[in-house]
């Protein structure tokens, strides 16, 4: 009897030790379960302190139902469609609020091109990747447990992959994109951020590069929403676009070509030019390569 408590003791510690990840009846689910964590290296821009910023979700900016079905550059396998579960996910603060959708992809493990389960998931603002209740470990029903290569995507980022399979099964498994030392696919695959890594921002044209001068560059796209938002009757370079906009590189609910705080700025001087990966000046038309295959 008291081993049995003990060995109850055990689990619900396991269960709190989890930072704002909840866990309802991990047993009594098929399927596979991922505790990915990843950083926005937009949401970090200019925020103070560790935590990305939430201000697409305080200004009531995001969508209630994933945007990733609709875009061209993903591909939804086995799901799609999901949506918050209840009206208080998107009213939580604090390090568990909600920064933006994410899009996670279970790869094969023997060829890295092939996906193989997708799952549109929520990010908090600590880093953790969760299920549309905003705080549990993503579900993946219908996969079986084996090992995978696990992607994470988002919108205007460049994506990140494992190098290595990952064991999966019905319990959560933490992978922790935001280690420095966690081995993923490529080069450089993301952007330094202080004593962690973030994904790579302001590839706003959904290709898979981020360039902020040159031919095919994404500031052009913060340019084109600007001057074509219907409020921006006199086409002003200045205009504050307001919204959910792949524009908004710091993903501060304010899509700004021109002035203060824009998001040009944030690709050129925050993005491209600190990358030092081959970005010799201002000037020049450097960019950086998503690192997914
Ligand atoms: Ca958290
Ligand atoms: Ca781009
Ligand atoms: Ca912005």
């Amino acid at each position: 009897m008291k081993v049995k408590f003990l060995h109850l003791c055990t689990f619900f510690l396991f269960l709190f030790s989890m930072n704002g990840v909840g866990q309802n009846n991990a047993a009594a689910q098929a399927g596979v379960k991922l505790h990915a964590r990843v950083l926005l290296q937009g949401a970090l821009i200019n925020a103070n302190g560790p935590l990305m910023r939430d201000d697409l979700r305080s200004n009531n900016l995001l969508p209630w139902v994933e945007p990733y079905s609709a875009m061209a550059r993903f591909t939804v396998v086995g799901s799609g469609g999901e949506q918050v579960s209840n009206s208080g996910v998107f009213q939580v603060t604090g390090d568990n609020a909600i920064v933006d959708w994410v899009f996670v992809e279970l790869r094969s493990a023997d060829d890295p091109k092939i996906v193989l389960a997708t799952r549109s998931a929520l990010l908090q603002r600590d880093g953790d990747v969760v299920d549309v209740d905003g705080s549990s470990p993503l579900h993946f029903p219908s996969v079986a447990a084996g090992d995978y290569l696990v992607a994470v995507r988002h919108r205007n980022h460049l994506g990140v992959m494992s190098v290595e399979a990952i064991a999966l099964n019905k319990l959560p498994k933490v992978v922790d994109f935001s280690d420095p030392e966690f081995p993923t696919y490529g080069v450089n695959a993301q952007a330094p951020a202080g004593n962690r890594v973030a994904m790579w921002g302001g590839n706003v044209n959904q290709d898979k590069l981020v360039i902020a001068r040159g031919p095919n560059n994404d500031s052009f796209y913060i340019f084109s929403n600007v001057m074509l938002a219907a409020g921006n009757e006199h086409y002003a370079n200045n205009y504050i676009n307001a919204g959910y906009h792949l524009a908004d590189v710091n993903l501060d609910g304010m899509a700004i070509y021109s002035g203060p705080n824009s998001d040009y700025a944030h690709l050129l001087y925050k993005i491209v030019l600190p990358s030092t990966l081959n970005c010799p000046d201002v000037n020049a038309s450097c960019m950086i390569r998503e690192q997914l295959p």
